[in-house]
């Protein structure tokens, strides 16, 4: 079987909109994502997600929920577990980063045609306050072949 690499998610959920940032450089170039990334040596998912909110926003957050575990399944990549969090408590200013450049959205305005394909099946789920385990299975040109999306 190949190597699972575990990543993160967290996404910050208020006042009916929803903060994405722009990926500005290396894996979902040109897309827009919620915060996160890959744990560092040691690091637990929800340290991570703290973390990485805070070198891609300059924002502290607590209060993080779990909203749920989704898997990608690609032909050409390692599978990647990620780990779906969010929160409505936060501190400090929001900047831009190198990595990303974030945006608050709407519930209504949310760009999914600018967004990972899996989004639009699993967020809406998760923004009405339910968890999700889903799992989407991709193919070369990173289209959806496959998918299982479970709510509990
Ligand atoms: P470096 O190498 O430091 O820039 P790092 O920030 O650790 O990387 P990166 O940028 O590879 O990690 O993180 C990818 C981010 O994209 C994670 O937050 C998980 C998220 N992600 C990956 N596949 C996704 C998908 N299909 N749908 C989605 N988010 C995805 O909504």
């Amino acid at each position: 079987m190949k190597n699972v690499q575990v990543q993160t998610l967290l996404l910050i959920i208020k006042n009916e909109k929803i903060l994405l940032g722009m990926k500005k450089r290396g894996f979902g170039v040109g897309r827009y994502n919620g915060f996160g990334g890959k744990l560092d040596p040691g690091e637990a998912p929800l340290q991570a997600a703290r973390r990485e909110m805070k070198e891609e926003t300059g924002v502290d957050v607590r209060n993080i929920t779990k909203c749920g575990v989704i898997k990608f399944f690609s032909g050409i990549r390692e599978t990647i577990e990620m780990h779906v969090y969010r929160t409505d408590m936060y501190e400090g200013e929001f900047q831009e980063s190198e990595e990303m450049r974030p945006k608050w959205f709407r519930f209504n305005r949310i760009p999914y045609s600018r967004m990972w394909p899996d989004d639009q099946h699993w967020l809406p789920l998760v923004i009405t306050g339910k968890k999700v385990r889903a799992h989407f299975f991709f193919n070369e040109k990173d289209e959806i072949i496959k998918k299982q999306v479970m709510v509990y």
